[in-house]
Protein backbone atom coordinates (compact mmCIF):
# COMPACT_ATOMS: atom_id res chain seq x y z
CA UNK A 1 0.00 0.00 0.00
CA UNK A 2 1.43 3.62 -0.82
CA UNK A 3 2.57 5.54 2.35
CA UNK A 4 -0.16 8.58 2.11
CA UNK A 5 -3.80 7.29 0.30
CA UNK A 6 -4.76 9.37 -2.49
CA UNK A 7 -8.04 10.61 -1.05
CA UNK A 8 -9.71 10.16 2.82
CA UNK A 9 -13.58 9.36 2.64
CA UNK A 10 -15.78 9.89 5.79
CA UNK A 11 -19.23 8.13 6.09
CA UNK A 12 -18.94 4.34 6.17
CA UNK A 13 -23.13 3.59 5.18
CA UNK A 14 -23.85 2.20 1.99
CA UNK A 15 -22.53 5.05 -0.04
CA UNK A 16 -19.65 5.24 1.57
CA UNK A 17 -18.52 1.56 1.40
CA UNK A 18 -19.14 1.30 -1.77
CA UNK A 19 -17.34 4.61 -3.22
CA UNK A 20 -14.08 3.42 -1.48
CA UNK A 21 -14.54 -0.26 -2.65
CA UNK A 22 -14.64 1.37 -6.39
CA UNK A 23 -12.31 3.62 -5.52
CA UNK A 24 -9.88 1.39 -4.69
CA UNK A 25 -10.76 -1.12 -7.71
CA UNK A 26 -9.56 1.78 -10.01
CA UNK A 27 -6.34 1.82 -8.47
CA UNK A 28 -6.95 4.47 -5.69
CA UNK A 29 -5.55 4.06 -1.74
CA UNK A 30 -8.42 5.16 0.29
CA UNK A 31 -8.49 6.38 3.96
CA UNK A 32 -11.94 5.45 5.40
CA UNK A 33 -13.37 7.18 8.93
CA UNK A 34 -16.52 7.07 10.37
CA UNK A 35 -17.96 9.02 13.28
CA UNK A 36 -19.14 5.83 15.41
CA UNK A 37 -15.28 4.72 14.80
CA UNK A 38 -16.43 1.12 15.27
CA UNK A 39 -17.88 0.67 11.67
CA UNK A 40 -13.84 1.43 10.63
CA UNK A 41 -13.13 -1.31 12.41
CA UNK A 42 -15.35 -3.57 10.98
CA UNK A 43 -15.63 -2.30 7.31
CA UNK A 44 -11.50 -2.89 7.34
CA UNK A 45 -12.32 -6.83 8.33
CA UNK A 46 -14.92 -7.28 6.14
CA UNK A 47 -14.91 -5.81 2.42
CA UNK A 48 -12.22 -3.42 2.95
CA UNK A 49 -10.30 -7.17 4.00
CA UNK A 50 -6.69 -7.17 1.90
CA UNK A 51 -7.49 -3.94 -0.07
CA UNK A 52 -5.51 -0.71 -0.74
CA UNK A 53 -7.61 0.77 2.19
CA UNK A 54 -6.53 1.79 5.45
CA UNK A 55 -8.88 3.28 8.50
CA UNK A 56 -8.46 6.08 10.58
CA UNK A 57 -9.53 6.57 14.46
CA UNK A 58 -9.81 10.02 14.66
CA UNK A 59 -9.78 12.88 12.10
CA UNK A 60 -6.46 13.68 12.99
CA UNK A 61 -5.14 10.20 11.59
CA UNK A 62 -7.50 10.81 8.48
CA UNK A 63 -5.95 14.50 7.51
CA UNK A 64 -2.44 12.75 8.72
CA UNK A 65 -2.47 9.98 5.92
CA UNK A 66 -3.42 12.07 2.84
CA UNK A 67 -1.08 13.06 0.48
CA UNK A 68 -1.35 16.92 -0.33
CA UNK A 69 -3.43 18.47 -2.03
CA UNK A 70 -5.40 16.52 0.76
CA UNK A 71 -8.27 15.36 -1.00
CA UNK A 72 -11.58 14.13 1.38
CA UNK A 73 -14.77 13.25 0.41
CA UNK A 74 -17.43 13.40 3.00
CA UNK A 75 -20.81 10.60 2.78
CA UNK A 76 -23.05 11.41 5.52
CA UNK A 77 -26.29 12.15 6.19
CA UNK A 78 -27.10 15.69 4.63
CA UNK A 79 -27.13 18.74 6.64
CA UNK A 80 -25.71 19.46 10.04
CA UNK A 81 -23.65 16.63 9.82
CA UNK A 82 -21.71 17.95 7.03
CA UNK A 83 -20.99 21.11 8.82
CA UNK A 84 -20.11 19.33 12.25
CA UNK A 85 -17.48 17.44 9.97
CA UNK A 86 -15.75 20.54 8.27
CA UNK A 87 -15.39 22.20 11.44
CA UNK A 88 -13.86 19.59 12.93
CA UNK A 89 -11.62 19.17 9.56
CA UNK A 90 -10.40 22.39 9.18
CA UNK A 91 -8.03 22.91 12.04
CA UNK A 92 -6.19 20.34 10.57
CA UNK A 93 -6.08 21.41 6.43
CA UNK A 94 -4.07 23.14 4.64
CA UNK A 95 -4.51 25.93 2.39
CA UNK A 96 -5.56 23.94 -1.23
CA UNK A 97 -6.71 21.66 0.74
CA UNK A 98 -9.96 20.16 -1.14
CA UNK A 99 -13.61 18.71 0.59
CA UNK A 100 -15.67 16.85 -1.50
CA UNK A 101 -19.59 16.65 0.35
CA UNK A 102 -21.17 13.76 -1.81
CA UNK A 103 -24.39 13.90 -0.26
CA UNK A 104 -28.03 14.89 -0.91
CA UNK A 105 -27.32 18.14 0.31
CA UNK A 106 -29.65 21.37 -0.78
CA UNK A 107 -27.87 23.50 -3.21
CA UNK A 108 -27.96 26.73 -0.89
CA UNK A 109 -25.94 24.77 1.62
CA UNK A 110 -23.30 24.24 -1.05
CA UNK A 111 -23.35 28.06 -2.11
CA UNK A 112 -22.47 28.89 1.29
CA UNK A 113 -19.92 26.47 2.50
CA UNK A 114 -17.83 27.52 -0.90
CA UNK A 115 -17.88 30.58 0.38
CA UNK A 116 -17.09 29.55 3.81
CA UNK A 117 -13.94 27.36 3.24
CA UNK A 118 -12.47 29.58 0.59
CA UNK A 119 -12.33 32.31 3.43
CA UNK A 120 -9.96 29.90 5.24
CA UNK A 121 -8.13 29.20 1.78
CA UNK A 122 -9.63 25.72 1.65
CA UNK A 123 -11.58 24.37 -1.95
CA UNK A 124 -14.82 22.97 -1.36
CA UNK A 125 -16.98 20.77 -3.82
CA UNK A 126 -20.55 20.00 -3.43
CA UNK A 127 -21.18 16.58 -5.93
CA UNK A 128 -24.66 15.26 -6.44
CA UNK A 129 -24.10 11.58 -6.57
CA UNK A 130 -26.55 8.97 -8.16
CA UNK A 131 -26.91 5.62 -8.42
CA UNK A 132 -27.48 4.10 -5.34
CA UNK A 133 -25.44 1.15 -3.70
CA UNK A 134 -24.93 -0.50 -6.93
CA UNK A 135 -24.11 2.76 -8.52
CA UNK A 136 -21.51 3.49 -5.99
CA UNK A 137 -19.69 0.58 -6.08
CA UNK A 138 -19.71 0.10 -10.06
CA UNK A 139 -20.07 3.73 -11.04
CA UNK A 140 -22.34 6.24 -10.65
CA UNK A 141 -23.03 9.74 -12.50
CA UNK A 142 -21.57 11.94 -10.71
CA UNK A 143 -22.34 16.14 -10.55
CA UNK A 144 -19.56 18.41 -8.89
CA UNK A 145 -19.95 22.05 -8.26
CA UNK A 146 -17.90 24.29 -6.29
CA UNK A 147 -14.33 25.57 -6.29
CA UNK A 148 -13.59 25.61 -10.03
CA UNK A 149 -9.58 25.61 -8.64
CA UNK A 150 -10.21 22.16 -6.74
CA UNK A 151 -11.29 20.74 -10.13
CA UNK A 152 -8.26 19.22 -11.99
CA UNK A 153 -7.35 18.09 -8.53
CA UNK A 154 -10.21 15.56 -8.20
CA UNK A 155 -10.98 14.92 -12.03
CA UNK A 156 -9.28 11.87 -12.68
CA UNK A 157 -10.66 10.38 -9.73
CA UNK A 158 -14.51 11.30 -9.90
CA UNK A 159 -14.20 10.37 -13.54
CA UNK A 160 -12.36 6.93 -13.19
CA UNK A 161 -15.19 6.04 -10.62
CA UNK A 162 -18.07 7.52 -12.68
CA UNK A 163 -19.99 5.18 -14.87
CA UNK A 164 -19.32 5.29 -18.74
CA UNK A 165 -21.71 5.31 -21.86
CA UNK A 166 -21.08 3.46 -24.43
CA UNK A 167 -18.16 5.57 -25.95
CA UNK A 168 -16.21 5.56 -22.80
CA UNK A 169 -17.07 9.03 -21.84
CA UNK A 170 -17.44 9.14 -17.99
CA UNK A 171 -20.99 10.44 -16.59
CA UNK A 172 -19.45 13.03 -14.28
CA UNK A 173 -17.55 16.45 -15.59
CA UNK A 174 -17.28 19.66 -13.88
CA UNK A 175 -21.07 21.70 -13.37
CA UNK A 176 -20.10 24.95 -12.64
CA UNK A 177 -19.38 26.80 -9.52
CA UNK A 178 -20.73 26.90 -6.09
CA UNK A 179 -23.88 24.65 -5.57
CA UNK A 180 -23.95 24.04 -9.32
CA UNK A 181 -23.47 20.56 -8.88
CA UNK A 182 -26.29 20.12 -6.35
CA UNK A 183 -28.78 21.88 -8.05
CA UNK A 184 -28.36 19.17 -10.99
CA UNK A 185 -28.71 16.83 -8.91
CA UNK A 186 -31.62 18.52 -7.36
CA UNK A 187 -33.10 18.62 -11.01
CA UNK A 188 -32.00 15.03 -11.63
CA UNK A 189 -34.16 14.01 -8.19
CA UNK A 190 -37.01 16.29 -9.05
CA UNK A 191 -37.18 14.46 -12.66
CA UNK A 192 -36.73 10.93 -11.17
CA UNK A 193 -39.91 11.61 -9.13
CA UNK A 194 -41.75 13.20 -12.45
CA UNK A 195 -40.26 9.63 -14.74
CA UNK A 196 -41.34 7.29 -11.92
CA UNK A 197 -44.98 9.33 -11.58
CA UNK A 198 -46.13 8.90 -15.02
CA UNK A 199 -44.93 5.32 -14.87
CA UNK A 200 -47.41 4.50 -12.25
CA UNK A 201 -50.22 6.09 -14.03
CA UNK A 202 -49.66 4.12 -17.16
CA UNK A 203 -49.60 1.46 -14.78
CA UNK A 204 -52.63 2.62 -13.12
CA UNK A 205 -54.44 3.15 -16.36
CA UNK A 206 -53.88 -0.30 -17.08
CA UNK A 207 -54.87 -2.00 -14.19
CA UNK A 208 -57.68 -0.25 -13.72
CA UNK A 209 -59.05 0.46 -17.26
CA UNK A 210 -57.75 -2.17 -19.05
CA UNK A 211 -58.23 -4.34 -15.84
CA UNK A 212 -54.53 -5.83 -16.92
CA UNK A 213 -52.12 -8.60 -14.33
CA UNK A 214 -48.92 -7.76 -13.10
CA UNK A 215 -48.17 -10.75 -15.97
CA UNK A 216 -49.76 -8.83 -18.54
CA UNK A 217 -48.34 -5.48 -17.43
CA UNK A 218 -44.59 -7.22 -17.33
CA UNK A 219 -45.06 -8.06 -20.74
CA UNK A 220 -45.77 -4.11 -22.06
CA UNK A 221 -43.02 -3.15 -19.91
CA UNK A 222 -40.51 -5.34 -21.18
CA UNK A 223 -41.19 -4.37 -24.90
CA UNK A 224 -41.36 -0.73 -24.04
CA UNK A 225 -37.73 -1.47 -22.46
CA UNK A 226 -36.70 -2.22 -25.65
CA UNK A 227 -37.82 1.22 -27.56
CA UNK A 228 -37.52 4.75 -27.37
CA UNK A 229 -38.66 4.06 -23.48
CA UNK A 230 -35.52 2.27 -22.51
CA UNK A 231 -34.36 3.21 -19.33
CA UNK A 232 -33.50 1.80 -15.48
CA UNK A 233 -36.98 2.68 -14.19
CA UNK A 234 -39.34 1.70 -17.61
CA UNK A 235 -36.55 -1.78 -16.84
CA UNK A 236 -36.82 -1.87 -13.03
CA UNK A 237 -40.93 -1.76 -13.42
CA UNK A 238 -40.57 -4.47 -15.63
CA UNK A 239 -38.71 -6.53 -12.87
CA UNK A 240 -40.95 -5.41 -9.40
CA UNK A 241 -43.96 -6.34 -12.15
CA UNK A 242 -42.95 -9.60 -12.10
CA UNK A 243 -41.68 -10.53 -8.84
CA UNK A 244 -43.94 -13.18 -6.99
CA UNK A 245 -44.28 -13.02 -2.88
CA UNK A 246 -43.77 -16.31 -1.41
CA UNK A 247 -47.48 -17.06 -2.10
CA UNK A 248 -47.02 -17.12 -6.00
CA UNK A 249 -48.43 -13.64 -5.71
CA UNK A 250 -47.29 -10.57 -7.16
CA UNK A 251 -45.86 -8.78 -4.60
CA UNK A 252 -46.04 -5.45 -6.06
CA UNK A 253 -50.15 -6.03 -5.43
CA UNK A 254 -49.19 -6.26 -1.46
CA UNK A 255 -47.64 -2.97 -1.04
CA UNK A 256 -49.14 0.26 0.66
CA UNK A 257 -50.30 3.11 -1.85
CA UNK A 258 -48.10 5.64 0.18
CA UNK A 259 -45.37 7.52 -1.28
CA UNK A 260 -42.30 8.41 0.77
CA UNK A 261 -40.65 11.25 -0.25
CA UNK A 262 -37.09 12.80 1.58
CA UNK A 263 -37.31 16.38 0.19
CA UNK A 264 -35.49 17.03 -3.34
CA UNK A 265 -38.61 16.41 -5.41
CA UNK A 266 -40.58 19.62 -2.89
CA UNK A 267 -36.64 21.43 -3.38
CA UNK A 268 -37.66 21.61 -7.09
CA UNK A 269 -40.84 22.45 -7.14
CA UNK A 270 -39.88 25.21 -4.76
CA UNK A 271 -37.30 27.33 -6.70
CA UNK A 272 -39.46 26.06 -9.68
CA UNK A 273 -42.04 28.91 -8.38
CA UNK A 274 -39.49 31.22 -6.68
CA UNK A 275 -38.05 31.36 -10.10
CA UNK A 276 -41.36 31.68 -11.90
CA UNK A 277 -40.94 28.31 -14.29
CA UNK A 278 -43.81 26.33 -15.39
CA UNK A 279 -42.46 22.89 -13.64
CA UNK A 280 -45.96 21.37 -13.45
CA UNK A 281 -44.87 17.99 -13.90
CA UNK A 282 -42.61 17.29 -11.27
CA UNK A 283 -44.79 19.36 -9.09
CA UNK A 284 -47.64 17.49 -9.66
CA UNK A 285 -45.65 14.36 -9.37
CA UNK A 286 -44.57 15.47 -5.69
CA UNK A 287 -48.29 16.14 -5.10
CA UNK A 288 -49.26 12.95 -5.70
CA UNK A 289 -47.00 11.63 -3.24
CA UNK A 290 -48.64 13.88 -1.14
CA UNK A 291 -52.03 12.75 -1.82
CA UNK A 292 -50.90 8.80 -1.56
CA UNK A 293 -49.69 9.41 2.14
CA UNK A 294 -53.15 10.25 3.51
CA UNK A 295 -53.97 7.03 2.66
CA UNK A 296 -57.09 7.21 5.65
CA UNK A 297 -58.84 9.83 4.17
CA UNK A 298 -58.59 8.73 0.61
CA UNK A 299 -60.19 5.28 1.98
CA UNK A 300 -62.98 7.00 3.75
CA UNK A 301 -63.34 9.36 0.80
CA UNK A 302 -63.44 6.37 -1.08
CA UNK A 303 -66.80 5.15 0.50
CA UNK A 304 -68.76 8.25 0.16
CA UNK A 305 -67.67 10.09 -2.53
CA UNK A 306 -68.73 9.12 -6.12
CA UNK A 307 -67.16 9.22 -9.45
CA UNK A 308 -67.82 7.63 -12.75
CA UNK A 309 -68.03 3.86 -13.26
CA UNK A 310 -64.76 2.33 -15.13
CA UNK A 311 -65.69 0.81 -18.15
CA UNK A 312 -63.60 0.21 -21.59
CA UNK A 313 -65.15 -1.34 -24.33
CA UNK A 314 -62.73 0.42 -26.24
CA UNK A 315 -59.48 -0.92 -28.36
CA UNK A 316 -56.98 -2.45 -25.55
CA UNK A 317 -54.36 -2.47 -27.96
CA UNK A 318 -54.48 1.06 -29.17
CA UNK A 319 -54.76 1.91 -25.61
CA UNK A 320 -51.70 0.19 -24.92
CA UNK A 321 -50.04 2.25 -27.78
CA UNK A 322 -51.29 5.22 -26.86
CA UNK A 323 -49.54 4.77 -23.42
CA UNK A 324 -46.42 4.41 -24.57
CA UNK A 325 -46.63 7.65 -26.89
CA UNK A 326 -48.39 9.41 -23.85
CA UNK A 327 -45.42 8.10 -21.32
CA UNK A 328 -42.63 9.35 -23.63
CA UNK A 329 -44.65 12.61 -25.35
CA UNK A 330 -45.28 13.51 -21.41
CA UNK A 331 -41.32 12.97 -20.33
CA UNK A 332 -39.97 14.99 -23.00
CA UNK A 333 -42.40 17.88 -21.10
CA UNK A 334 -40.80 17.06 -18.00
CA UNK A 335 -37.39 17.13 -19.32
CA UNK A 336 -38.45 20.25 -20.98
CA UNK A 337 -39.25 21.95 -18.09
CA UNK A 338 -36.16 20.59 -16.23
CA UNK A 339 -34.19 22.55 -18.55
CA UNK A 340 -35.75 25.88 -18.32
CA UNK A 341 -35.58 25.42 -14.95
CA UNK A 342 -31.60 24.97 -15.02
CA UNK A 343 -31.49 27.41 -17.71
CA UNK A 344 -33.01 30.36 -15.46
CA UNK A 345 -30.91 28.99 -12.29
CA UNK A 346 -28.15 30.01 -14.29
CA UNK A 347 -28.79 33.00 -14.68
CA UNK A 348 -29.97 33.95 -11.44
CA UNK A 349 -27.08 32.18 -9.97
CA UNK A 350 -24.30 33.48 -12.43
CA UNK A 351 -23.48 29.45 -13.43
CA UNK A 352 -22.29 28.54 -16.97
CA UNK A 353 -23.72 25.08 -16.86
CA UNK A 354 -22.94 23.15 -20.54
CA UNK A 355 -26.53 21.27 -21.22
CA UNK A 356 -25.42 19.12 -23.36
CA UNK A 357 -22.45 17.57 -20.54
CA UNK A 358 -25.53 17.66 -18.11
CA UNK A 359 -27.58 15.13 -20.18
CA UNK A 360 -24.33 12.67 -20.85
CA UNK A 361 -23.63 12.75 -17.00
CA UNK A 362 -27.21 11.32 -16.64
CA UNK A 363 -27.21 9.05 -19.60
CA UNK A 364 -25.21 6.40 -17.58
CA UNK A 365 -24.84 5.42 -13.71
CA UNK A 366 -28.09 6.99 -12.20
CA UNK A 367 -31.74 6.23 -11.60
CA UNK A 368 -33.02 8.48 -14.65
CA UNK A 369 -30.68 7.59 -17.34
CA UNK A 370 -32.07 6.57 -20.44
CA UNK A 371 -31.43 6.20 -24.39
CA UNK A 372 -33.89 9.38 -24.26
CA UNK A 373 -30.76 11.34 -22.71
CA UNK A 374 -28.59 10.60 -26.14
CA UNK A 375 -31.36 13.03 -28.09
CA UNK A 376 -31.16 15.35 -25.21
CA UNK A 377 -27.16 15.69 -25.35
CA UNK A 378 -27.60 15.72 -29.41
CA UNK A 379 -30.70 18.75 -29.43
CA UNK A 380 -27.62 20.79 -26.80
CA UNK A 381 -24.89 19.38 -28.98
CA UNK A 382 -26.75 21.11 -32.25
CA UNK A 383 -27.55 24.54 -30.44
CA UNK A 384 -26.10 25.09 -27.03
CA UNK A 385 -28.45 27.98 -27.04
CA UNK A 386 -31.56 26.16 -27.00
CA UNK A 387 -34.47 27.50 -25.22
CA UNK A 388 -36.87 25.05 -24.78
CA UNK A 389 -36.14 21.21 -26.01
CA UNK A 390 -39.60 21.33 -27.85
CA UNK A 391 -38.15 23.64 -30.53
CA UNK A 392 -35.41 21.26 -31.26
CA UNK A 393 -36.32 19.61 -34.24
CA UNK A 394 -36.82 15.58 -33.03
CA UNK A 395 -38.36 16.51 -30.36
CA UNK A 396 -40.68 18.99 -31.49
CA UNK A 397 -41.64 16.33 -34.25
CA UNK A 398 -41.98 13.11 -31.83
CA UNK A 399 -44.39 15.23 -29.38
CA UNK A 400 -46.45 15.82 -32.52
CA UNK A 401 -46.72 12.56 -34.07
CA UNK A 402 -47.21 11.20 -29.86
CA UNK A 403 -50.05 13.93 -29.48
CA UNK A 404 -52.91 12.02 -30.74
CA UNK A 405 -52.40 9.33 -28.43
CA UNK A 406 -51.62 11.06 -25.52
CA UNK A 407 -54.60 13.19 -26.11
CA UNK A 408 -56.87 9.76 -25.41
CA UNK A 409 -54.75 8.93 -22.82
CA UNK A 410 -55.46 12.01 -21.53
CA UNK A 411 -59.38 11.79 -22.45
CA UNK A 412 -59.65 8.27 -21.23
CA UNK A 413 -58.15 9.20 -17.59
CA UNK A 414 -60.55 12.02 -17.59
CA UNK A 415 -63.56 10.30 -18.51
CA UNK A 416 -62.77 6.82 -16.68
CA UNK A 417 -62.01 9.04 -13.01
CA UNK A 418 -58.08 7.68 -13.16
CA UNK A 419 -56.15 10.61 -11.48
CA UNK A 420 -53.43 11.30 -14.51
CA UNK A 421 -52.03 14.51 -13.10
CA UNK A 422 -48.17 13.77 -14.74
CA UNK A 423 -49.79 13.09 -18.29
CA UNK A 424 -52.56 15.84 -18.10
CA UNK A 425 -50.78 18.44 -16.54
CA UNK A 426 -47.86 18.06 -19.20
CA UNK A 427 -50.58 17.95 -21.61
CA UNK A 428 -51.68 20.90 -20.68
CA UNK A 429 -47.96 22.92 -20.82
CA UNK A 430 -47.88 21.78 -24.02
CA UNK A 431 -50.86 23.20 -25.11
CA UNK A 432 -50.01 26.38 -22.98
CA UNK A 433 -46.58 26.82 -24.57
CA UNK A 434 -47.63 26.52 -27.93
CA UNK A 435 -50.64 28.94 -27.24
CA UNK A 436 -49.90 32.37 -28.53
CA UNK A 437 -53.13 34.07 -26.87
CA UNK A 438 -54.24 32.98 -23.45
CA UNK A 439 -56.91 34.05 -21.51
CA UNK A 440 -54.53 36.18 -19.07
CA UNK A 441 -55.86 39.40 -21.22
CA UNK A 442 -59.28 38.42 -18.71
CA UNK A 443 -57.08 37.67 -15.93
CA UNK A 444 -55.62 41.19 -16.26
CA UNK A 445 -58.73 42.79 -16.53
CA UNK A 446 -59.85 40.88 -13.63
CA UNK A 447 -56.52 42.53 -11.62
CA UNK A 448 -57.03 45.64 -12.89
CA UNK A 449 -60.67 45.91 -11.81
CA UNK A 450 -60.36 44.53 -8.29
CA UNK A 451 -57.05 45.74 -7.33
CA UNK A 452 -55.89 48.35 -9.86
CA UNK A 453 -52.76 46.80 -10.99
CA UNK A 454 -52.81 47.95 -14.72
CA UNK A 455 -52.69 45.86 -17.92
CA UNK A 456 -51.12 46.05 -21.24
CA UNK A 457 -52.42 46.51 -24.45
CA UNK A 458 -52.36 44.90 -27.50
CA UNK A 459 -52.30 48.25 -29.96
CA UNK A 460 -49.54 49.57 -27.61
CA UNK A 461 -46.14 49.12 -27.14
CA UNK A 462 -44.94 46.40 -24.57
CA UNK A 463 -44.29 48.42 -20.64
CA UNK A 464 -46.78 50.80 -21.53
CA UNK A 465 -49.36 50.15 -18.49
CA UNK A 466 -52.94 51.46 -18.22
CA UNK A 467 -55.87 51.14 -15.80
CA UNK A 468 -59.60 51.56 -16.33
CA UNK A 469 -62.20 52.31 -14.04
CA UNK A 470 -64.10 49.81 -14.04
CA UNK A 471 -67.20 50.53 -11.87
CA UNK A 472 -67.15 54.40 -12.14
CA UNK A 473 -66.49 54.62 -8.66
CA UNK A 474 -62.57 53.67 -8.63
CA UNK A 475 -60.26 56.46 -8.70
CA UNK A 476 -57.67 56.60 -11.38
CA UNK A 477 -54.99 55.68 -9.11
CA UNK A 478 -53.16 52.82 -10.00
CA UNK A 479 -51.24 50.44 -8.16
CA UNK A 480 -47.36 49.87 -8.18
CA UNK A 481 -46.24 47.77 -11.17
CA UNK A 482 -43.88 44.74 -10.68
CA UNK A 483 -44.01 41.18 -10.58
CA UNK A 484 -43.16 38.92 -7.95
P1 LIG B 1 -26.92 7.92 5.53
O1 LIG B 1 -27.60 9.04 4.84
O2 LIG B 1 -27.72 6.91 6.23
O3 LIG B 1 -25.84 8.53 6.53
C1 LIG B 1 -25.07 7.68 7.34
C2 LIG B 1 -23.74 8.32 7.67
O4 LIG B 1 -23.94 9.62 8.21
C3 LIG B 1 -23.02 7.50 8.71
O5 LIG B 1 -21.64 7.57 8.42
C4 LIG B 1 -23.37 8.24 9.99
O6 LIG B 1 -22.42 8.06 11.01
C5 LIG B 1 -23.32 9.65 9.51
N1 LIG B 1 -24.01 10.61 10.39
C6 LIG B 1 -25.31 10.71 10.72
BR1 LIG B 1 -26.65 9.60 10.15
N2 LIG B 1 -25.57 11.73 11.54
C7 LIG B 1 -24.37 12.28 11.75
C8 LIG B 1 -23.96 13.38 12.52
N3 LIG B 1 -24.82 14.13 13.20
N4 LIG B 1 -22.64 13.69 12.55
C9 LIG B 1 -21.76 12.94 11.86
N5 LIG B 1 -22.09 11.88 11.09
C10 LIG B 1 -23.38 11.57 11.05
O7 LIG B 1 -25.94 7.14 4.52
P2 LIG B 1 -26.05 6.84 2.95
O8 LIG B 1 -27.36 6.29 2.59
O9 LIG B 1 -24.81 6.10 2.62
O10 LIG B 1 -25.95 8.30 2.29
C11 LIG B 1 -24.85 9.17 2.47
C12 LIG B 1 -25.18 10.47 1.74
O11 LIG B 1 -25.35 10.18 0.35
C13 LIG B 1 -26.49 11.11 2.20
O12 LIG B 1 -26.38 12.50 2.08
C14 LIG B 1 -27.49 10.61 1.21
O13 LIG B 1 -28.60 11.47 1.07
C15 LIG B 1 -26.65 10.57 -0.06
N6 LIG B 1 -27.10 9.61 -1.07
C16 LIG B 1 -27.63 8.41 -0.73
C17 LIG B 1 -28.03 7.52 -1.71
C18 LIG B 1 -28.61 6.18 -1.37
O14 LIG B 1 -29.09 5.50 -2.29
N7 LIG B 1 -28.57 5.75 -0.12
C19 LIG B 1 -27.87 7.87 -3.07
C20 LIG B 1 -27.29 9.09 -3.39
C21 LIG B 1 -26.90 9.96 -2.38
P3 LIG B 1 -22.66 6.95 12.15
O15 LIG B 1 -22.29 5.65 11.52
O16 LIG B 1 -21.74 7.37 13.23
O17 LIG B 1 -24.11 7.02 12.52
Amino acid sequence: MKELSDIGLVGLAVMGENLILNMESKGYTVTAYNRSVEKVESFLDGRAKGKKIRGAASIEELVASLEKPRKIKLMVKAGQAVDDFIEQLIPHLEPGDIIIDGGNTHYPDTNRRTDYLKEKGLLFIGTGVSGGEEGALTGPSIMPGGAPEAWPHVKDILQDISAKVDDGSPCCDWVGEGGAGHFVKMIHNGIEYGDMQLICEAYQIMKDVLGMSADEMHEVFAEWNEGDLDSYLIEITRDILAYKDDDGEPLVDKILDTAGQKGTGKWTGIVALDLGIPLTLISEAVFSRCISSRKDERVKASQVVKGPETTFDGDKKQLIKDLKDALYASKIISYAQGYLLMREAAKEFGWHLNYGGIALMWRGGCIIRSSFLGNIKDAFDKNPELENLLLDDYFRKTVEDAQAGWRRVAATALTQGIPAPAITSALSYFDGFRTARLPANLLQAQRDYFGAHTYERIDHDRGEFFHTNWTGRGGDTASTTYNA
